[in-house]
């Protein structure tokens, strides 16, 4: 559709992960004896909002130590969550839905799994889950009619 002129719209969201220490409650049969963590990367909206309004797919490239290390992920929520031991960066790619006419944007998160910090010790001792969180936005200029309806409406 038409693009509106002299316009320029935006749609914050969170990326990032969280992390936990795998209990020996928590191993699987499955569950390989050198992974330490279990941890969920994901993206979407600041309020919690899946994005699918405005995102089609989002790929994440893992590091090329896991098995189908490129994720694509075509519904939401989306995420990824995956054992391991150890930190990496993570690619996140999004594209996004079809009427909006959008390149796609990339961005990187570095994967944590350890406490560091003045209360790294403490956070060690009880298990914590480790939180490693982006806020940022999407920047639409002259932004298609139809997207510009998508992120206007309620
Ligand atoms: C490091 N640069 O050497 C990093 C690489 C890779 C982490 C960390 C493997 C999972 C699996 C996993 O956790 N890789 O076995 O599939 O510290």
């Amino acid at each position: 559709s038409k693009r509106l002129k002299n316009l320029q719209i935006c749609r914050p969201f969170i990326y990032g992960n969280i992390a936990l220490p795998l209990g020996e409650d928590q191993r699987g049969p499955d569950t390989s004896p050198d992974h330490t963590h279990s941890w969920t990367i994901f993206l979407r909206g600041v309020n919690g909002e899946d994005l699918s309004d405005i995102i089609k797919r989002v790929v994440f490239k893992l590091h090329e130590t896991y098995p189908n290390s490129t994720r694509s992920i075509e519904e939401p929520p989306f995420e990824v969550t995956e054992t391991g031991w150890g930190e990496f960066e993570i690619s996140v790619r999004v594209y996004f839905v079809p009427e909006a006419n959008e390149k796609n944007v990339a961005m990187y998160h570095h994967l944590k799994l350890h406490p560091y910090g003045p209360e790294a010790e403490q956070q060690k001792a009880e298990g914590a889950t480790v939180t490693s969180l982006q806020y940022d936005e999407f920047v639409f200029n002259e932004p298609t009619e139809n997207l510009f309806e998508i992120l206007t409406k309620s």
